[in-house]
């Protein structure tokens, strides 16, 4: 049985890589875990997973020696709770625009004296082998809470988000920037603009000592981001992976590229 180590390999500098369950069973989370992924995220706030699932997911992921994070809908209390109960090393909480919203995110994750996290371990204890004892004096150390910036006001406020009390990472959402940032014209994590932002980020992240995350559409895009510092990178979703599996394996036995 393993510790949770996704905090530990940040702190150690090293570039975390994450899958992206999205459909409404968490049946491919154990594959990309197995796969060589750090982490794995569920995402519960545009994916299909109901509390269930989200469970289920989790469960699996630790028992293929991987991290679970969970994507909330939005920074809920409750369903902050709900997901650190499955045993998350970390959570994802959207749309974070001001002090006030990363600091209720950081409280609804965060066991007193830190925070407000509300007391349901048994899964914890059960996956991660750890007693009472050990879950409340630990978790708030390797949680992981990342503020998702993805919006003009979120830049605007990102000092003030990432110097509140219990917050340990940004996680960009560079398809919802873009949007932001072209005024609703489109939607192009690619565009020049976006990408800036990113690199400001990043490097805003940095100049806090608070890690920088991001959701890759695309590896190329992962290699860029991957530049600019950051270091926790999701790989897009695990249908988009799958697509990209499947392309490899046809053009290897094809013999050329389709
Ligand atoms: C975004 O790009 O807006 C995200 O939330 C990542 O899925
Ligand atoms: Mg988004």
């Amino acid at each position: 049985m393993h510790a949770p180590g996704l905090k530990k390999k940040l702190a150690e500098g090293a570039t975390v890589f994450a899958g992206w369950i999205q459909a409404e069973h968490a049946t491919n989370a154990a594959a990309l875990a197995r796969a060589g992924l750090d982490a794995v995220v569920l995402d519960l706030q545009h994916g299909a997973l109901d509390i269930a699932e989200m469970r289920r997911g989790a469960a699996a992921i630790i028992t293929e020696g991987c991290a679970p994070i969970v994507r909330t809908p939005y920074s809920d209390t409750g369903m902050i709770g709900r997901a650190l109960d499955t045993g998350a090393e970390g959570i994802i909480a959207p749309m974070i625009n001001s002090a006030h919203d990363a600091s209720a995110f950081a409280k609804a994750a965060k066991f007193p004296p830190d925070g407000q996290r509300s007391w349901g371990p048994d899964a914890i204890r059960r996956l991660w082998g750890m007693d009472n004892e050990t879950v409340l004096q630990t978790a708030n150390d390797w949680v992981v809470t990342w503020a998702m910036i993805e919006t003009q006001t979120a830049m605007d406020h990102m000092r003030a988000i990432v110097t509140t009390d219990g917050i340990d990472g940004i996680f960009v959402g560079p398809n919802d920037l873009s949007i932001a940032l072209s005024g609703g014209k489109s939607v192009n994590p690619g565009d020049h603009v976006t990408l800036q932002a990113c690199e400001t980020i990043a490097r805003r992240a940095a100049a806090h000592n608070v890690y920088a995350g991001i959701f890759a559409n695309t590896p190329e895009l992962a290699s860029t981001y991957r530049g600019m510092g950051f270091q926790f990178i999701a790989l897009s979703t695990e249908n988009a992976l799958l697509s990209a599996g499947v392309r490899a394996v046809l053009e290897q036995v094809r013999g050329e590229p389709r």
